[in-house]
Order: C-alpha cells, then structure tokens, then sequence
C-alpha cells in the first residue's frame, strides 16, 4: 500500500513539474506577444532628412522601450500614404502616418487653415503656433476623432515653384500644368495661384515630368536636391506659398493601448524629433540652396502682393462651404502676428 501512495505522489509531483515548465513557456510566450509593432508610412526617400528622422526617432523609441515597442519604417510610398495614411490611422490600424497637415483637415476642418496658403513666414513662428493653445484646442478636436497628433513640426521647408521658366506673378503661370500632392488644399493652392494643378502621387512626380506631362511641381528645396528635381527644372520661383512639413499621426485607441512608460517614450521621442528636424532644415537651409545652384539651378523672388491677393478666396470658401468655423483664419492670422511681435522682442 505504502508503494502505492508513494509511487502516486511522485506522478503528481511529475505532473505539477511539467505544469510549472508550461507555465514559464506561457509567461514568455505572454510577454513576447506584449512586443508591439507599428508600421510607420511616408513618402519621402533615402536622401531626405523626414527618412532620416523617423529612422532616427524608431531607433530611439526601440531602445528606451528595451525592444518592447518597435515601429518599422516605410518609406517612398510602400505602404498607405497621404489622405488613405491618415485614413489608416483613423481606423484603428496598427500604424502611424507621417503626411502634412491638410489631411488633418477631412476630421478637423480648422486645420485646412493651418496648413493653408501663404500662411507662415518663418519656421519659428510655425514651431510657436504649433504649441499654443489655439492648436492644442484643434489636437483635442482630432482626439475625438480618434486621431493623435504626435507632432506637427518635421519641417522641410518653403515649397517653392520648379519650372524651366521663370515666374513671378500668377499670370506668369496661366496654362502651366504644376504636379502637386493630392491634397485640396495644395491643389486649390495651385489653381487659384493661376496655374492647373495636376495631382499625383511622389511616385508619379519626376516621370511626369521629364516626359512633360506637367510643366513642372512645387516643392521645397530640400525636396529638389534630395530627389533630384533639379535635373528636369531649373527654375525656381520663391513663392512660398506652402509650408513643407510633415505631422506625425497615430489612433488614439492603439496608442493607449501601450503600457503606459512605453506610451510615454514613443510620445516625448516623436514630440523630440519635430523640433530637431525643423532645426537641420533651418540650418542647413543655406548650403542646400548653394548646392543647387551648383547644379544650375536659379532663384527668383515674386510679385507676393500678387500671390497673396490671388490665394484668398480659397480661405472664403473653407469658411462658407467646406466647414471650417467662422472667423478661425481671421483668428489665425491674429495669433501669428502675436507671435511675430513676441519673435521680435
Ligand atoms: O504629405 C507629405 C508631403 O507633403 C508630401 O509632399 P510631396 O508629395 O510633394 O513629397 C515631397 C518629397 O520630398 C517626397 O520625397
């Protein structure tokens, strides 16, 4: 009988060891499950600081969270970008959109303002906009939509007119077909600045034009020397009329969803890079501009009077039909001439 007992209690304490062996798998298998992957999506290619940025931002974030958060980087259009990035994003998919904010605009149509045309005129008094209160109100706007505004400040500059002819008032730009991004308000920039705005993706843009399907783009200097505009167009015309710069967008929920010191790092390396970004944009702004014009490339200023005048019924309209509040472009403008005068100090 002793025999007994004894043989069954070493089955049980064979079964119990066995048990505690699975449960040390689960325990691992449970906190490798824990690891969260994002895909981070853009346009922009190898040579240009936004790539670089997010690259250097991931690998931040995937060292401080000791491998626990890891946000692969996509760039050059592989996967979702522009509007159906941010669509993603608004979802609740597993991914992060790097776009301009315009495309803010379909959930909060006050930032159709804020990314509109000849709105800024410096980087600085964009960054100060970027964190005053009046922007804080419209991110919780976007909140609601489910949509965390992570950044708004990976700038890359004016964008600017890139032709092979030089032009300096809108009439200059009568029945020139410009490549623009799919954006309305880039392309109602575009029309109302007096040329014909054709929409296609970055991919589409440098074939489009060198079989002259479109007279030229629009786009900053960053983005002519870091993808080669200057090899098809020679001119460029400083209209200013966009600011180039990118936000960072990711689902609230799926934000959340990250434990909560992790939350904290993706948040604080993301709100880093913005800044950090704008200010290699800036400084490197003058030897970018020189090298350009080592490649043959010529500058020119423009008629703004002209410019300014021709932009400003697309303002109208976004107040009387496309949604936006009464009186926010009235107040944006206010605000930023606050902030020039504080600038100034
Ligand atoms: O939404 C992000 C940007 O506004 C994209 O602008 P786009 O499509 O003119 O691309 C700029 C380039 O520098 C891409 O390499």
């Amino acid at each position: 009988m002793k025999k007994i007992i004894a043989l069954l209690m070493m089955a049980v304490m064979m079964l119990a060891l066995t048990g505690c062996g699975g449960d040390k798998k689960d325990e691992k298998k449970a906190a490798a499950d824990k690891k969260i992957v994002l895909k981070l999506s853009h346009v922009f290619s190898p040579d240009e600081q936004l790539y670089k940025s997010m690259e250097l931002v991931a690998g931040r974030i995937k060292d401080k969270t000791q491998g626990r958060v890891e946000i692969q980087c996509f760039g050059q259009g592989q996967l979702a970008t522009y509007k159906d990035g941010l669509e993603q994003v608004a979802q609740g998919a597993n991914f992060i959109s790097v776009e301009d904010p315009s495309y803010l605009g379909d959930y909060v149509p006050e930032f159709k303002v804020f990314a509109g045309p000849m709105m800024f005129q410096s980087f600085e008094e964009y960054e100060v906009l970027c964190n005053s209160d009046m922007l804080a109100k419209m991110k919780a706007d976007a909140e609601k939509k489910n949509i965390t505004v992570l950044a708004l400040d990976y700038v890359f500059g004016f964008r600017n007119v890139m032709t092979n002819k030089v032009i300096k008032t809108p009439e200059d730009l009568k029945g020139m077909k410009l490549r623009t991004p799919k954006s309305k308000v880039y392309v109602d920039t575009i029309n109302y600045m007096g040329a014909t705005a054709t929409a296609l993706p970055w991919s589409e843009t440098l074939p489009a034009v060198s079989q002259k399907v479109v007279d030229g783009l629009e786009g900053s200097e960053f983005t002519n020397i870091g993808t080669k505009c200057y090899e098809h167009v020679k001119n460029v015309a400083f209209t200013r009329h966009l600011l180039g710069t990118c936000g960072v967008y990711i689902n609230t929920k799926v934000l959340n969803s990250i434990p909560e010191a992790d939350r904290k790092i993706v948040i604080e390396e993301f709100r880093k890079g913005g800044p950090e970004m704008l200010k290699i944009s800036s400084d490197s702004y003058n030897k970018v501009k020189a090298e350009l014009e080592s490649k043959g490339v010529k500058f020119n200023e423009v008629d703004h009077e002209k410019f300014d005048k021709a932009i400003l019924p697309i303002y109208e309209n976004m107040e009387a039909k496309e949604g936006v509040k009464p009186g926010t472009y009235k107040a944006m403008k206010a605000e930023l001439e606050k902030i020039r005068q504080n600038l100034k100090k």
